[in-house]
Parts: C-alpha cells; structure tokens; sequence
C-alpha cells in the first residue's frame, strides 16, 4: 500500500476490489496457491487465525480476497506473514521498514528484517533443487546445489548488517524520488552460510577478474522473463574479503522467502543492493558490471559536493561503495514520557566495513555531549550495541541525539549531505522524550 492508503484503511479495500489474487499474494507475501482461496489454506489460514486470535470457523465459504474487517485497523501489523510491526512503504514491490524501537535486539529477528523488493519475488522455490552457477572469467565454472556449498565449503555463522542504499531518503529536501525510508531499511540478522571469496578461490579467478555479477530468481515488475530487476556486483577486492556470505540460513532458519530464500548474497558494509536475494549465478566479469542498477545514477552520488536540488550530470556520478558510519536508538522508543529523570538509552552503530570507536549522546540540541557504553562488533560486519544511562536536569521535553565516530575518526554530520537519488543519509538519529521528573 502507499503511504496514503495505509492512513485510510478503505485503501485496502479498493485495492482488493481491483485484483483480489494478487493482493492476497502482496499482502500475505508467500504464496503457493492452487486455487484462489490461497491464503486462506496452510500457512497463510493459520497465520491470519493467530492475528484474529482464533480459528476461523466458517473460512470455506469466504470469498478469495475478503479482508477479515479485523484487520481493518492495525494493518501494517499483519500485512506480511512471518513479518512482525514492519511499516509498507509500497506494496508493488514490496518494499517494508522496521521502526526503531523494534531493532532493539542485539540480532535481528527475522521478523525484524526489512524487506527491500525491486521486482517480483519468486514463488514456489524449491531449495533441494536450487543451484548457483558460477561463471565467467573463472578457471573452472561451477554449478552447485546448496548441499554441495554445505560440503565442499566451510560453514560459518556471522551477524551481518544489511542496509539499503536509500535508508533515510525520507529526510530529503527537496525530496529524492524511491521508497521514503525512514530510519529501518537496516538490520543485522545472523547469516550462516559459506564465504563467497571461498567458493570464487575454488572455481578459480582468471587474469583480468575485474568485477563480480550477481543474479537472482526474481522477475522483472513488467513480468518479462528477459528483464532483470536488478544485477549488481562488487570489485574483486571487496568480493575476495572473508566477512560476504552465501547464506542459506537466517537466525538458524531457512531465509525468509522476502530475505532471498532459499540462497542469497550478505555483503555487509557495502548497499543492500549488492547483496543479491534468490541468488541464481554470480558471473567474474573483465569490466565494471553494468548489470540493472549498476549504470545511471542507481547506487551512485555525485563525485563533488553538490547543493540540494542542484541537477548533476550522469558522468559526475561513483558508484557507491562502503556505507558510511551511522546509528540508532532503538529504546527508548521516541515520543514516550520518561518517570524520573533518568532513563537507559541504547542503540546500534555501524560504519560500512569498519569499526565504531565511540558513540555519544546529547540532550541539549548538540551543546553537550556523553559517552555512551560501546561494545565490540560479535565479528567483521556486524554492528555494535550501546548503552547509556541519561539523567535529565528537569522535567520537560527533550531530544536525545546520537552521533557514532569511526576508527577512522570520521562522524555522522549534523546535516545531510544532498544527492538526487536519495543516498547515504547518515545524519543523527533524534529521539523526542518527554521527562515527567
Ligand atoms: N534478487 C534481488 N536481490 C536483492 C534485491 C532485489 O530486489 N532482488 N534488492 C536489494 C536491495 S536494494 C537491498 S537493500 C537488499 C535488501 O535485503 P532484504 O530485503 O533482505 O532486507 O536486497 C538486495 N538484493
Ligand atoms: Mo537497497
């Protein structure tokens, strides 16, 4: 749904009423069905009688498409099955945001973890049968099922941090055009999988290896079997670090079927978009790939400080490579009233593939500024929790700020730097509290 139809919940009915078969699939995500009664059969049936609070006894005789009037109110909640408080930004694709307050875990919940759609998952996918094709400039291509990277490659578990290019896009002014993400198209589930420099070392790089294709089972919005969503990739150099996985589980789970199940790319640090869900084939090109959203200005900034609406040429865009240092209360959750005039904040930090040195908090609009209690990454590309106790002056409303340095001794700034295509917004996190004293 778009922002407006989510604050009027008629929207859900208009938006039924055009093609009930493929809102059920949007709405409920996972689809599988023979007939049109889909989400009312196996998982989707008892996903929406847990969300009712009880079975649904007369449910053969609701027609395909009917939304329980339950679900009227508090939609965002229910909307994707295995999916829990995320906010829709767009229904086609896909496209959902974890608000703050829920990424408090130290590692995501799948349930947590945001979904950033470009086309149309596949459905029906078959994990016994999936293969990876590995191809290109390589000494020896390779075709491998994902029993074969669990024998032939060492298995590692590793908390990983995913973030979309376009997190934080919704603060542009003037606004860029994309999904309106606010603070959540970022999460660090643990990835158990194999190293992808591992299995490129055994199919062998040749001279002249440049650039990794990713590709992926998904199809293009227009439906065309010959369109790709998206095809992006990463220089050999970053490919060949050991912290990028193929990884077949999520949080000790088969990945969610809007993570990439049943095989998908993590390439911590670097945009979302290089890490390729349905992972099909990834190809060792000679060149810069030039794959869907890797030429233009997708994933790309302007080389030179530009001012805000200032209409950049394409050849003055880079690609974008690591993400930059940024962080995130995750409790309190803003605009809660505080009893007392203490309260415990905590959050995470992360700096594409880098370490957080320090995190620090300010109550008082930036004058001031605390350490808070920071602790180590559980391993390369995962992010770092802090802690800290705030006590306030007096009762009131207050904000509190965060601001994470890297050990490069590079900050968050206060203000965003400006780019048309709504990149890299790594500005403070705020949160507003109202202290009762
Ligand atoms: N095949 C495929 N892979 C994809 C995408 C996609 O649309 N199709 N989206 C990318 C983008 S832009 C991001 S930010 C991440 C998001 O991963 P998630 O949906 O698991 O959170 O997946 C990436 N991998
Ligand atoms: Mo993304």
């Amino acid at each position: 749904m778009s922002k407006n139809e989510k604050n009027n919940p008629q929207g859900i009915y208009k938006y039924y009423e055009k093609n009930p078969e493929s809102a059920d699939e949007k709405v409920f995500g996972r689809v599988s069905y023979p007939d049109r009664r889909g989400f009312l059969k196996g998982a989707g049936l008892a996903t929406m009688a847990a969300v009712l609070g009880g079975a649904i006894p007369f449910h053969r005789n609701m027609p395909a498409g009917i939304i329980p009037a339950a679900f009227a109110e508090g939609l965002d909640d229910v909307m994707i099955e295995g999916k829990d408080g995320l906010t829709v930004l767009n229904d086609r694709p896909m496209n959902a945001e974890t608000p703050p307050h829920l990424l408090n875990d130290d590692v995501t919940p799948t349930r947590r973890h945001f979904i950033r759609n470009n086309g149309i998952p596949p459905t029906d996918v078959d994990a016994d049968n999936w293969t990876l094709t590995i191809d290109g400039l390589v000494d020896k291509p390779m075709t491998l099922s994902i029993a074969d990277l669990k024998k032939n490659f060492e298995v590692v578990e590793q908390q990983l941090v995913v973030e979309c290019g376009g997190n934080g896009r919704a603060f542009f002014d003037p606004k860029a055009t994309g999904n309106q993400w606010t603070y959540g198209a970022v999460a660090c589930s643990s990835w158990t999988g194999v190293r992808l420099a591992d299995v490129l070392k055994a199919a062998g790089l040749k001279v002249g290896a440049v650039y990794t294709a990713h590709y992926g089972a998904d199809k293009h919005l227009s439906g065309k079997a010959d369109k790709l969503p998206i095809s992006r990739g990463v220089p050999i150099a970053k490919a060949l670090s050991s912290e990028n996985l193929i990884a077949f589980a999520q949080n000790g789970e088969p990945l969610h079927p809007m993570n990439g199940a049943p095989l998908r790319l993590v390439v911590p640090g670097w945009p979302g978009s290089c890490s390729q869900k349905w992972l099909t084939r990834i190809e060792i090109r000679d060149q810069i790939h030039d794959g869907p959203k890797m030429t233009g200005t997708s994933y790309r900034v302007p080389n030179r400080p530009v001012a805000p609406g200032e209409k950049v040429a394409t050849e003055d865009f880079d690609i974008i490579e690591r993400m930059p240092v940024k962080s995130l209360i995750t409790s309190p959750q803003t605009n809660t009233e505080v009893m007392g005039n203490e309260v415990a904040v905590r959050g995470h930090a992360w700096s594409g593939d880098r370490k957080v040195d320090k995190v620090q908090l300010s109550i008082d609009f930036g004058a001031t500024w605390m350490d808070a209690d920071l602790a180590a990454p559980a391993n390369t590309g995962a992010w770092q929790t802090f802690n800290a106790k705030v006590k306030f002056p007096q009762a009131g409303y207050y904000e509190v700020w965060v601001k994470a340095t890297d050990d490069q001794g590079i900050s968050q700034p206060f203000a965003i730097a400006w780019n048309p295509k709504g990149y890299l917004n790594n500005t403070f996190h705020r949160i507003a509290l109202v202290v009762k004293g």
